[in-house]
């Protein structure tokens, strides 16, 4: 897959995506990430980009005109359709279903905007889709851009190996992750739950779906709410709910009938 992104910040971008997971996939040749800076594309002496907003107020907007060429620059060198995404608070929320979505495409291009934003006759023009990684603002959509970038290489064939396989990913089934537990096995801050060190895959299989669902429902009952349970399921979430309250119970020194 080949992401362009176009950005004020190339090297941020770069740099941004040349780590780790995804950092290893364009070594590897499963991602190809380009950077395209729309002042290479500007006309005046002064390389402008922005100019004041009509109808008054602070702040200064990307203009159209070199965004316009770039474009036409970027479709030129591509063999095949772009999908283009413009990274703004306005777009709809990025979720692990929209970053499946993007990860199978060949080509996707990043606009990451300035200031306060893109002229909206270019958006209107060259955007496919508006994504937003949060609802809070940033100073620019250079971090979003690397948000997808990161979420969307790790998904390609080959860059994950077995142990970090995105089968095993929180929300690839819709639910938080279990907990997770190293050396040593007694430690002053406590002791790893039996169940792990027991060899049982089955109990260690049911213990940490167990967990997954105990989890949602405490931290993300908007996800749980989602997901469609089977009957196993069901019966361990009813056994983390009924451990959770008599804990509860157990520690406020109370019983249930209180
Ligand atoms: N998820 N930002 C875009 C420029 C801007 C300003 C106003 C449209 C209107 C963001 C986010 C984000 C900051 C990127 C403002 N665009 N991007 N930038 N949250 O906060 O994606």
């Amino acid at each position: 897959m080949r992401i362009d992104v176009i950005t004020l910040f190339p090297d941020f971008v770069r740099q941004c995506s040349e780590v780790g997971v995804v950092g290893r996939a364009q070594q590897r040749g499963l991602l190809q990430v380009e950077t395209w800076n729309p002042r290479d594309y500007a006309t005046d002496n002064y390389r402008t980009v922005d100019g004041r907003t009509f109808g008054g107020g602070p702040g200064m907007v990307m203009m159209i005109e070199p965004l316009r060429a770039l474009f036409g620059a970027l479709r030129e060198a591509s063999d095949e359709p772009t999908h283009v995404v413009y990274l703004s608070p306005q777009g709809a929320r990025l979720t692990q279903d929209r970053v499946r979505k993007l990860a199978a495409r060949p080509r996707v291009a990043l606009l990451c905007g300035r200031y306060e934003g893109v002229d909206e006759r270019l958006l209107a023009h060259e955007v496919d889709e508006e994504i937003s990684v949060g609802d809070y603002v940033l100073s620019g959509g250079e971090l979003a851009a690397a948000v997808v970038i990161d979420a969307v290489g790790r998904l390609q064939d080959g860059a994950l190996n077995d142990a970090q396989s995105a089968q095993q990913d929180s929300f690839s089934d819709g639910l938080l992750d279990c907990p997770h537990y190293t050396r040593p096995e007694t430690d002053a801050l406590g002791t790893v739950p039996p169940v792990l060190l027991g060899g049982d895959h089955a109990a260690i299989r049911r213990w940490r779906r167990k967990q997954s669902l105990g989890r949602t429902w405490l931290r993300r009952p908007d996800l749980l709410a989602q997901c469609v349970l089977d009957e196993e399921s069901r019966a361990l979430l009813d056994e983390f709910r009924r451990e959770h309250f008599a804990a509860q119970h157990l520690e406020a020194g109370t019983g249930p009938q209180d």
